[in-house]
């Protein structure tokens, strides 16, 4: 089952998606998603460049194998690009063997160890109130498990919040990073604030998480979880800056609230201490940014022997691919917890078709063989790259802070 041809796609049906695509002489056709948001085109390079001629000849079959020859085979290991990349083929070679034995991967990766999914989707308003009508329509969309957002009073911007009249959070503008300004009192006053009025208005019947997106220190993000205790979080999100495991410890030695973290790791070794001394509770490494199936099956199994579940990653800027590809993974794993789910927005259904199904707050794969998502290259075609940077965050004196 010799590889024929890889190529890569840069398309924006909604949003910026950088697409995989390996055909091998059998007629079997893969796809993996690489795209990263704000730096797309370093990914698309680094496939086209230096990993597409190498896949040509080599058989499809042997993932480990080519997966090996990526990582080890650069020298130059890890890191953002390197790893979304070597998750493309990873993700478009599972796609292929799944085919190859008419199959959908999770049947492949031990079949389905639970009955569906469950989702987290994100709730937002620029106030309480508007807070709470966004939470109530996920509520009756069937969510089990909801992300609540709002906008911090006194700040001009906070993150997770759309702009006014948009209907999704779309962080990234322009040809040039828009600049955001934080305040970390007003915001540790507030965000218990926020979660209490849900829990008053809604009481305990949904499970809550909050996203801080890497903002705090680790004793503030130690008081945010305290003040958060009365609320039964199921988790607070990325509390500090991801690559200071050890920050964590600090967290930890003061709150009960549960912590996840890892949307923006990329390997085993970005949270292995996080795991081994059992410092979080979910890890939300992602399929498309840490390597793929096979390298995020291995953070999971590290995972299970401490007691920490999974969380992926999941917003919109990665694409039904990669949405599919983690489906399948958070089905047959033993230690899942929750699947994060920001959707995707028109045109992106026109470019990807795909085969999972959403229903009362829980995801199927589907059983189409493969990870069974089909990619049109015509209709991507349609819709041309459209550059764009994530924000940049300032404190309120003008020093860069962490976005
Ligand atoms: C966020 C992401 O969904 C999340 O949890 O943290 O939206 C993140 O900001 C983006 O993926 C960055 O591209
Ligand atoms: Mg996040």
């Amino acid at each position: 089952m010799r590889i024929i041809d890889a190529r890569v796609v840069v398309s924006s049906p909604g949003r910026n998606y950088v697409t995989l695509i390996v055909e091998t002489e059998d007629g079997l056709t893969g796809i993996g998603d690489a795209t990263l948001n704000g730096r797309e085109l370093a990914v698309a390079s680094y496939l086209r460049d230096h990993v597409c001629p190498l896949l040509i000849g080599r058989d499809a079959r042997r993932i480990e194998d080519t997966w090996q020859c990526l990582y080890r085979g650069a020298y130059w290991r890890r890191g953002p690009v390197t790893m979304t990349a070597v998750a493309a083929v990873d993700v478009a070679l599972w796609d292929i063997k799944g085919k190859a034995a008419d199959m959908p991967v999770y049947q492949l990766l031990g079949g389905a160890a639970r009955d569906g999914v469950m989702l987290y989707t994100h709730a937002s308003g620029e106030t309480l109130a508007d807070l709470h009508e966004d939470f109530q329509a996920h509520l009756d969309q069937g969510f089990k498990a909801i992300r609540v957002q709002s906008a911090i009073p006194g700040l001009e911007k906070t993150y997770g919040i759309p702009a006014p009249g948009g209907e999704i959070y779309e962080p990234a503008s322009g040809s040039r990073p828009q600049e955001d300004r934080w305040d970390t009192a007003p915001y540790l006053d507030f965000a218990p604030q926020m979660v209490a009025s849900i829990r008053e208005e809604f009481g305990y019947g949904t499970h809550l998480l909050h996203d801080v997106h890497h903002r705090l220190s680790p004793i503030e993000a130690a008081r945010l979880g305290k003040a958060l205790e009365p609320h039964r979080m199921f988790w607070i999100e990325d509390p500090t800056p991801a690559e200071d495991q050890s920050a964590f410890r600090t967290i930890r030695q003061h709150t009960t609230t549960p912590l996840a973290v890892g949307e923006v790791f990329n390997s085993i070794w970005d949270c292995q201490q996080l795991i081994t001394e059992r410092l979080i509770d979910y890890i939300r490494a992602s399929v498309s940014h840490a390597g793929g199936i096979t390298h995020l099956r291995r953070i999971f199994a590290l995972a299970d022997l401490y007691g920490v579940r999974s969380g992926s990653h999941g917003a919109g800027d990665l694409s039904p691919a990669s949405f599919a590809a983690a489906l399948h993974v958070d089905m047959s794993i033993p230690n899942f917890g929750v699947q994060e789910y920001m959707g995707h927005r028109p045109p992106a259904d026109e470019v990807f078709s795909v085969s999972y199904s959403i229903s009362e707050g829980h995801a199927h794969p589907g059983d189409a063989p493969g990870i069974g998502v089909t990619f049109d290259e015509e209709a991507a075609a349609r819709h041309p790259y459209d550059p764009k940077y994530l924000p940049i965050n300032r404190r309120l004196d003008g020093t860069v802070h962490d976005w």
